[in-house]
């Protein structure tokens, strides 16, 4: 059996509903007059997640500061400011995305560290 057929589409990205047309009494002036009331917004924005890369003792500071630049595109200032708050705090953001490319970009940091020999572990996080 498909369960599919039998399920109602939910479309999260549907456009918003048209204004509704009100009709209110003669205000005496004349005519009557139509006034387009607007629906409360029904879509929530998407979940957002933050891509975090934790410390530890062994990834070299060089190899971190790589990675930031180039799965994150931040320049090198940036990478090492964002790489050294991690060797000191034990963890930092490296950027917020949606679902999918958050765990693209975990997948991919997490491939690269491994192929180098590296124990860099990065994380997402659902924020807010
Ligand atoms: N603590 C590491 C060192 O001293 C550097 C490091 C920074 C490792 C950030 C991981 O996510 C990390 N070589």
């Amino acid at each position: 059996m498909n369960s599919m057929a039998t399920k109602s589409p939910k479309s999260p990205s549907s456009p918003a509903q048209p204004p509704v047309p009100a009709v209110r009494p003669d205000n005496g002036a004349g005519g009557d007059s139509v006034v387009l009331e607007r629906r409360p917004q029904k879509t929530k924005p998407p979940q957002m997640y933050q891509v975090v890369l934790l410390n530890d003792d062994y990834t070299p500071m060089e190899f971190v500061v790589v990675v930031i630049q180039e799965f994150f595109n931040k320049d090198r200032e940036t990478a090492t400011q964002i790489m050294l708050k991690i060797h000191l705090d034990g963890k930092g953001v490296c950027g917020v995305f949606s679902k999918d490319v958050a765990a693209t970009k975990v997948d991919q940091v997490t491939e690269a560290a491994r192929k180098n020999g590296h124990p860099l572990q990065c994380v997402s996080e659902p924020i807010e």
